[in-house]
């Protein structure tokens, strides 16, 4: 069983639907789960009316990806039972463990007001997947040490006090899924981008996705050719253009005589790909009482799959009645 999250730190984009949700809604197993991490979302300054706003539009958009709306749960809705479990976790986790994870070294090590919670959410995220008894965890090279260490905590939890937990194991996505941002092919499409001319949101009209992509950085050659080394903003178009339509992106240069022509082909690509994820997520949030439903039996059967978990290893380490 697979375990996979979207975090509501800004609007879902073309990137987490061709890198990840799409491949989600179609290669899936039937136990497989997928969440939207909104808890994550909080480890910095952040705004809760906005953050709330597009929880519920990253569960639409799973949904209107065809991710089965029993296999969606939004993680905030398990607060009670992850927060338990975190603590079990941190319980079992030494400080110098935490504090050697890379990415609290870039994002807060040393930084005045830096959250607490920027430290301990590695531990949160290993709660969540062993909540969930999950076997494999697809996550980018960056999250790959904190399934390390959800796989230490899950291994020492279980040799100290008692078998509970899965250990799980992370799986790399496959190379060249990383969409880059049009207006800056060096750095990847994504959410918190400060400026969104390079990033084509799920939610973008047809019209404003042609624009941002006739406007996308490319250089100053006028032959097509696919180098991602010399030609990133090129070779970044070719790929989401393979993406959207399939084949390779060496191939489908040979079909176009000008950067011109690669945009106008990439963004109405883009248009037709996103358009019926767009529609769906439109209708889902105009019918709160639709996406209130999925949300709660979401919650209810993730609840329900952990709750023995969760008492046993309370039980074990000398907890819980
Ligand atoms: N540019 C991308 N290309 C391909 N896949 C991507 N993913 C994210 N960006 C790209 C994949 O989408 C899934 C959900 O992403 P996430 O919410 O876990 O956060 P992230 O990877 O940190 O994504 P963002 O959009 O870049 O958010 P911010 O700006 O908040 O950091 C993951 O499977 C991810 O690999």
């Amino acid at each position: 069983m697979r375990l996979s999250g979207i975090t509501p730190s800004g609007h879902p984009h073309l990137g987490n639907h061709l890198g990840a949700i799409r491949r989600w809604a179609s290669d899936g197993g039937p136990d497989d789960l997928y969440f939207v991490s909104d808890l994550h979302a909080m480890t910095t300054s952040h705004d809760p009316a906005r953050l709330r706003a597009r929880t519920s539009e990253a569960l639409a958009v799973l949904v209107a990806s065809g991710i089965p709306a029993e296999r969606v749960f939004v993680q905030s809705d398990l607060a009670r039972q992850l927060g338990a479990l975190t603590w079990v976790l941190e319980c079992t986790c030494s400080f110098g463990e935490a504090a050697r994870m890379i990415q609290f070294k870039e994002k807060g090590s040393g930084r005045a007001g830096v959250r607490l919670s920027l430290l301990t959410y590695p531990v949160l995220m290993a709660a969540d997947i062993l909540l969930q008894g999950a076997a494999e965890v697809p996550v980018g090279e960056d999250q790959n040490q904190h399934v390390e260490l959800a796989r230490a905590l899950a291994r020492r939890f279980n040799g100290s006090y008692g078998e509970v937990f899965a250990v799980p194991r992370a799986v790399l996505p496959p190379t060249g899924a990383r969409v880059r941002d049009l207006a800056d092919p060096a750095r990847k499409m994504s959410k918190s981008a400060r400026d969104a001319a390079g990033v084509v949101f799920v939610l973008d009209e047809p019209d404003l996705i042609r624009r941002k992509v006739r406007r996308a950085v490319t250089d100053a050659s006028t032959d097509v050719v696919y180098a991602p080394g010399e030609r990133p903003g090129v070779a970044n178009l070719l790929e989401i253009l393979a993406g959207c339509r399939g084949g390779r992106p060496a191939d489908l240069a040979a079909e176009f005589a000008s950067y011109g022509a690669v945009k106008e082909a990439v963004a109405e690509a883009v248009i037709e790909t996103l358009r019926p994820v767009r529609e769906r997520t439109v209708a889902l949030l105009a019918d709160a009482g639709e996406l209130a439903r999925v949300r709660r039996d979401g919650a209810a059967r993730a609840a329900e799959r952990g709750e023995q978990r969760l008492s046993s290893a309370l039980r074990l380490i000398g907890a819980g009645g």
